[in-house]
């Protein structure tokens, strides 16, 4: 038999020397291998004497053992290497400062909406929406205002291109017709709250060409003023938040409704500055009245089995009085620095509660 010493400081000096992982299996299998070199010096111990067998076989396997524990001590040390290497590579410093995270804030036309919406819903009212370009009939013949009637020049309506049954189509002036469509496919009771986009031909510092109004229309059996009179109020003063707001009904008219009245909060202005609740001041704050009769029986709903009340109010002038908006036409400029003043914050982020991150 060849020198086994000389044969062990070969090989494990072969593993001691391998730089990785690859290099250690491959001197595992040049030695421990089928056909490694001591796997093929076992091979020849079948051709020994018992004694020599014996003598041989348990110095080799002596060697076998020397050599497997320096590949796994070799193994050890390469795979702890490894690992070092690797904390290193994905180092990251936890010192460095957080990337900047810009909320989005919400608009308070969108905020409004949300809060006269949250009032009436919890009354019993849903939503009802529908489209912002509409039929003639839509906008103003089912409302009680025929072809020839003064209200029509009132509205200073947008007329677009489009015709339907000869009739030009106009941007919807108020968002009374989505209570008409609903009035026609929907059976009594109703109670819908409409929020959304009016446009009307006016352009000043009170009036923008396109704005937002909230309606709401109930129907019902014994639908009379008192409930008409006791819901609004109870808008007025959920929305202001104050409980003892006074709430005046103004007799009014609208070709819609009859009766018809004016809702006013009251007020005070000092030195200049309007105070909404109490004071010997009135403020106008929506529109209301009962149904009239013609519209009901143009939905084709029995205007003697069936009555109710309706209001609309606009939106941009209840947002302007109840956070202090001075001008109506900063509402659609698109102004971050404004939105970040006036707008809302979308979740409670706790340096952010309340507002716009800054
Ligand atoms: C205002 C006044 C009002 C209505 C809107 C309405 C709708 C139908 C039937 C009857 Cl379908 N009425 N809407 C009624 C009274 C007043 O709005 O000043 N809006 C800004």
């Amino acid at each position: 038999m060849e020198n086994l010493d000389e044969i062990k400081s070969e090989i494990t000096g072969q593993v001691a020397a391998a730089a990785d992982l690859d290099a250690l299996e491959q001197a595992r299998i040049g030695a421990l291998g089928k056909k490694g070199r001591v796997t093929e010096m076992m091979k020849g111990l079948g051709a020994m004497s018992a004694d020599e067998r014996k003598e041989a076989g348990q110095a080799l396997n002596s060697l076998k053992g020397d050599i497997n524990a320096a590949i796994d001590a070799r193994k050890d040390t390469l795979e702890g290497a490894h690992i070092d290497a690797q904390l290193e590579a994905e180092r990251i410093d936890v010192t460095l400062p957080a990337r900047r995270i810009s909320a989005g804030a919400i608009h308070p036309i969108s905020q409004t909406i949300e809060e006269v919406v949250s009032i009436f819903g919890e009354m019993g009212f849903t939503v009802a929406e529908g489209p912002d370009i509409e039929e003639d009939w839509y906008n103003f013949t089912a409302l009680n205002i025929p072809p020839d009637h003064p209200a029509r020049q009132e509205h200073d309506t947008f007329y677009v291109n489009a015709i339907k049954d000869g009739q030009r189509m106009v941007l919807r002036t108020h968002t009374s017709p989505v209570q008409i469509r609903t009035m026609q496919t929907q059976k009594p009771p109703i109670r819908i709250i409409v929020p959304g986009r009016t446009y009307r031909c006016d352009h000043d510092a009170t009036h923008s060409p396109m704005f937002h109004q909230v309606e709401g229309l109930m129907i019902d059996e014994a639908t009379h003023m008192g409930h008409l009179k006791g819901c609004l109020i109870d808008f007025c003063r959920a929305f202001f938040g104050a409980a003892e707001l006074p709430v005046r009904f103004r007799p009014s008219y609208f070709p819609f409704t009859e009766p018809s009245a004016e809702v006013d909060i009251g007020c005070s202005f000092e030195d200049g500055t309007l105070k909404i609740g109490g004071g010997d001041d009135w403020l106008e704050i929506l529109g209301s009245g009962m149904v009239n009769p013609n519209v009901l029986e143009n939905c084709g709903i029995d205007s003697t089995k069936y009555q109710g009340f309706a209001f609309g109010m606009g939106i941009e002038r209840i947002a302007m009085l109840k956070y202090g908006i001075p001008d109506l036409r900063t509402f659609y400029d698109s102004d971050l620095r404004w939105l970040r003043h006036y707008g809302f914050a979308s979740l409670d982020v706790p340096s952010m509660v309340g507002r716009a991150a800054r």
